[in-house]
Formats: structure tokens, sequence, C-alpha cells
């Protein structure tokens, strides 16, 4: 068959933090095909699918990846060539059974995640379709509201800024997505100027935004404020606030340790701290308040505001439908965060979005610290309609090109497209 795959082949590629990984090539036997690059995360949840490095010290400090991307060459491509590209399940269910492992040790998640996506863009390829609307269908129509991370912290800037890993700022009552995308990168030219005249550092972490060593981590609340009223903004009107203090990444010994600060937390104290914050700032979304494996922690978060703000959950459910399962049972969340490289495939990871819905639950798409310039999660967000984006400040290459990818959707759908605004970053409040 003409949708058949006839190559699949593999290179190592860098990452924006300079780091390899992995690019992916396939080809049909019409001549159709399909490229896709994988990303790679700093603060990893420990239960993610395996990112299969060389660990060989003498190249690239031992992150190289040419183990992986033997692993697609000749086992992977051997095992799906002649498969039809157009049965997205099939392939995928073929690579998990090549590897057989439960978390994708054999081959690795970076090799697997990377021929899954080449093979999905070169079926949308062999259709003449654009990838949001091959994976989406005919009523693919809704554009994500961006959130915006302006302020990094944790290991996204070397800790040396404030120990919650991400401010980000959400434009909700923006008409459509190119002005939701103005407004955003006003702030954050905004945001620039307030951080210079308050004496602060304006370089930028791993994901774009700013990276000032603030004494606490409250104060990156007020200066985004001021920010969003200097560019002319109405915060909690036009624009509402998000957090992702990743904090699996400073649990110690059953505590939250905040160094800034120079204080160690309980869980119910890190609640109240949050609770506090909801209460005085227009603060919608909450990712990882509480760590990976604080079930109990996370329990008292959602009683505390699960009724209040999106509480979203990443390390904790590595997008992975067993965890996310075990979340909606316990209710622990009202989200999940959705990450392609923490599970490995594209069918996993849709699994994943279904089971989120099917519970009422939101579903945030994500990028990784550390990226490449596919923009696969783009088109990705519009297909599966979710609402809502993380991909980054509108700065740095690998990150914008998401958001013009997104502004590419919105103008070739024309009057068809829909902003998700308001309503899809608070699915469960009125
Ligand atoms: C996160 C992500 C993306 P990383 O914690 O949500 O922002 O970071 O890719 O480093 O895990
Ligand atoms: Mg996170």
């Amino acid at each position: 068959m003409k949708t058949n795959i006839q190559s699949v082949h593999a290179r190592e590629i860098l990452d924006s933090r300079g780091n390899p990984t992995i690019e992916v090539d396939v080809i049909l036997f019409d001549g159709s095909k399909g490229r896709a690059a994988v990303p790679s995360g700093a603060s990893t949840g420990i239960h993610e699918a395996v990112e299969l490095r060389d660990n060989q010290s003498s190249r690239y400090g031992g992150k190289g990846v040419a183990t992986a991307v033997k692993n697609v060459n000749i086992d992977i491509a051997a095992a799906i060539r002649d498969l039809d590209a157009l049965d997205q399940t099939q392939v995928d269910r073929t690579l998990l059974e090549l590897d057989g492992t439960a978390n994708k040790g054999k081959l690795g998640a970076n090799a697997i995640l990377g021929v899954s996506l080449a093979v999905a863009r070169a079926a949308a390829d062999a259709c003449h379709m654009p990838l949001y609307r091959y994976l989406g269908g005919a009523t693919a129509c809704r554009l994500p509201v961006p959130m915006f991370n302006i302020l990094n912290g944790g290991v996204h800037a070397n800790w040396q800024g404030t120990d919650l890993q991400e401010f980000m700022i959400a434009p909700v009552g923006a008409p459509n997505f190119a002005e939701a995308l103005r407004w955003g990168t006003e702030i954050y030219h905004y945001l620039k100027k307030v951080l210079k005249e308050g004496g602060y550092s304006v370089g930028v972490g791993d994901e774009g935004g700013f990276a000032p060593a603030l004494k606490r981590n409250v104060d990156a609340l007020d200066l985004i404020v001021k920010a969003i009223e200097g560019a002319g903004y109405r915060p909690g009107e036009d624009v509402v606030l998000a957090l992702d203090p990743a904090s699996s990444g400073f649990y110690e010994d059953g505590l939250y340790h905040l160094r800034t600060e120079n204080r160690k937390v309980s869980a119910a104290e890190m609640v109240a701290m949050y609770a506090d914050w909801v209460a005085k700032y227009p603060i919608s979304l909450l990712e990882d308040g509480l760590a990976e494996d604080d079930w109990d922690g996370w329990k008292l978060l959602n009683r505390e505001l699960g009724n209040k703000i999106e509480l979203v959950g990443d390390d904790i459910f590595v997008t992975n439908v067993e965890r996310i399962a075990r979340g909606i049972k316990e209710n622990v969340a009202n989200a999940v965060l959705i990450k392609l490289n923490q599970i490995g495939t594209l069918t996993e990871t849709v699994a994943a979005v279904r089971m989120a819905y099917a519970a009422d639950w939101g579903a945030m798409v994500s990028h990784r610290s550390g990226e490449t310039v596919d923009s696969f999660i783009a088109d990705f967000t519009v297909a599966l309609d979710t609402g809502h984006l993380k991909t980054g400040a509108p700065c740095r290459g690998e990150r914008v090109e998401k958001y013009n990818q997104l502004l590419r959707i919105e103008e070739s759908l024309g009057e068809s497209a829909i902003f998700a605004g308001r309503r899809n970053v608070l699915p469960r409040v009125s």
C-alpha cells in the first residue's frame, strides 16, 4: 500500500540546552515524509518512561543518544517497515511489543516517541492534511490559551532564582489566539522593564522567562501583577496567573525546602501558603503544588483548592493512565499535564487525555524545558481540544516556534477558528 512505511532513519541532533536528542525521518512508499524531534526534561518525574542516554562520559558528558539512534535505525526500522502509517495504533503497539518493558527502558522512550510522532506526520502528509486536522478530524478548530512562563526559577534557573519553577500568565480575556500572543508578549516585555527598574537581572532561564534572584517566592507574583497593569491589562479580568512550583524538586525527607526563604515546610503549610496566594492574587491554575508521591498532601490540596482553581498533576501522573486512574479514584486533582515524552507514544498520550476528559478533568499540553523547533505539540493541542498549552515565554526560538505554529493554524482556520478563552482555563469553576 502507498501509505506503508518504507524507511525510518534517526539521527542525533542538539536540543535548546545543547544536549543531544533524537530526530527521526519516516518515508512512506508514496514518497510522503514525516520528521519529528524529541524534547527532554530537567525537572523530570521519577515515574516517567526512560530517556535512554549513552552514559559514555567521553561523548557529550554521557548525554549522547547514539544507542537510542541505533535502536531506531536497526530494530525499530525493521519492525515497522511495511506497516500502514495511517494505523497509528498498530504502529505504536508494535513499538511497545518490541520494547517489552513497562518503562520503555530497552529501546528508550525517546527512540520510541521520535518514531511514533514522525509516523503521524508522514501519515498527515500522505493525506495532504495539516497535522492538527489529521489528528483531530474535521471539527478541530479551537485554539488554546497560551500559558506563558515569564518568570523561571528552580532547576530551570540553576537554583539561582525562585524556588518555584514557573510563574505563568494566561491572557484568557483575549478575543483570539493572535491577540493573546500579543498581550502576553507585551506583558513579558513590560516585566523586563519592571525587573530592570528593581535592579534585578534580566537574563532568561531554560524556558525563556526572566530568572531574577528574588528574596521571597511571592515577590514574583507582585512583579508580574505590576507588569500586567503596566502593560495596560487588568489582572484577573484580561490575564490570570498560573504556577508550576515543580515541588518534587525541593521535596526532601517529607518537607518542602524553600531555600531562598531559608525554611522547610510541611505539605499542610504549602497548601496554606497556596490558599493565601489564591485569595490575594488572580491565580487560576496550580501545577505540581506538591511532590510526585505525596498523595496525602495532594488530597488535602484538592480539598482546599480543587473547587477554586485548576489543580494540574505533572510529576505525580507522568501522562500515565495507571497513575491518572489512581488520581481520579483518590480525588487528588482536577487536571492532568500532558507531555508526550513522559509516556513515549502518541497513542498512549491520547489515551491519557481521554481518561482526563472522561472524569471531567482538564488536560494541559506541555513542552519540556529542553526543546527543539519541532512544533508537534501546537497541532496536538488543537487536535485534542485541550484548551490550554504551556510552552514557555514568548522568547527563545524553540518556544516561539510553537506559538507561531498556532498563529498559522488560526490563520488557516479563518472564520472557523475559536479561541478557548476563560472557560477552558477554569474547567470546574463558574
Ligand atoms: C515541567 C516541565 C516543563 P521539565 O515541569 O512542567 O515546563 O519542566 O521539562 O524540566 O520537566
Ligand atoms: Mg511541571
